[in-house]
């Protein structure tokens, strides 16, 4: 961990650090023997009281961590519980940035509808991907496990600017996200819509009209950037 002086930017840095050890609050003891030291709640509420911006908090010191998380997860440095861990930490800081965006206007990169497949209950992947693009910036509308088409297509009715991700693990129901994207183009022709999981390709995603594919949370986060820059 930086140091402590008083300086916004190692108090920054000490955010950053602790979504990336998991160190939600000072009550957590991860890593061991940290109980008693100040975690990302303690250090983001030092933050707002040195009246640093909350839009830097959360660029600068929360999403900075878990972008780390997210590189080091694409590059198989860490694993699942690592990134979960570090969510959680992170979602501890977001709790206490909330009721100040909710004074301003919540920067928000866009909306992301997301949803598993019909068929498919699998859920880890979805929800990793959910959390790293709301650390991202994208406001997340999770429809959940087993969506039939018609209900994606009443999600993205109901958010009409939004880009859209599918995920599947079963090769039996790669066929239902072939379904889910038809439907999807019937009614929305030009939606940014996204494919992933363990059995989905690049040239599957091809194939069944998705915009792109994307291997991992990151690759997702940039790959969102490329068709769907901010505005
Ligand atoms: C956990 C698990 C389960 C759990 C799911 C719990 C849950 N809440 O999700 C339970 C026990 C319920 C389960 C059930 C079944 N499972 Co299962 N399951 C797994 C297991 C072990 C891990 C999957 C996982 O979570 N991986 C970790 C996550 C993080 O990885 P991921 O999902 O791939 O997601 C990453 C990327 O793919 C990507 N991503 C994912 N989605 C998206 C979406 C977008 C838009 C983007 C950009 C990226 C993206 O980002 C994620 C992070 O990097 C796998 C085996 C394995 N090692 O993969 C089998 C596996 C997927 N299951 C399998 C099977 C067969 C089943 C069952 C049919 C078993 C049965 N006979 O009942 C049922 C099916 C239930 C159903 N209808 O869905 C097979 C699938 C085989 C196949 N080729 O089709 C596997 C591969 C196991 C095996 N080797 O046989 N399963």
């Amino acid at each position: 961990m930086t140091e402590t002086t008083d300086a916004p930017k190692d108090i920054l840095a000490n955010i950053a650090q602790c979504v990336q050890t998991g160190k939600a609050d000072a009550n957590m003891n991860i890593p061991m023997g940290s109980k008693g030291q100040p975690g990302v709640a303690e250090w983001v509420d030092q933050a707002i009281a040195k009246d640093v911006p909350p839009q830097t908090i959360l660029a600068e010191g929360l999403m900075a961590g878990l972008q780390v998380i997210g590189k080091k997860f694409a590059a198989n440095e860490v694993f699942i519980p690592e990134v979960l861990i570090a969510a959680r930490a992170m979602h501890a800081g977001m709790n206490k940035l909330k009721p100040l965006f909710a004074e301003q206007d919540m920067p928000s990169r866009g909306t992301f509808v997301m949803g598993t497949v019909q068929g498919d209950l699998h859920d880890i992947g979805k929800n990793l991907v959910c959390m790293l693009l709301e650390g991202a910036g994208w406001r997340i509308i999770d429809v959940g496990v087993d969506c039939a088409p018609e209900k994606l297509v009443a999600a993205i009715k109901e958010h009409p600017d939004c880009a859209v991700g599918l995920s599947a693990l079963l090769t039996t129901t790669m066929v239902a996200m072939g379904k889910a994207v038809s439907a999807i183009r019937e009614s929305f022709p030009d939606k940014t819509v996204i494919v992933g999981g363990a059995p989905v390709t690049e040239e599957f995603a091809k194939e069944i009209g998705a915009s792109g594919y994307a291997p991992d949370p990151s690759a997702a986060i940039d790959l969102l950037d490329r068709l769907q820059p901010a505005a």
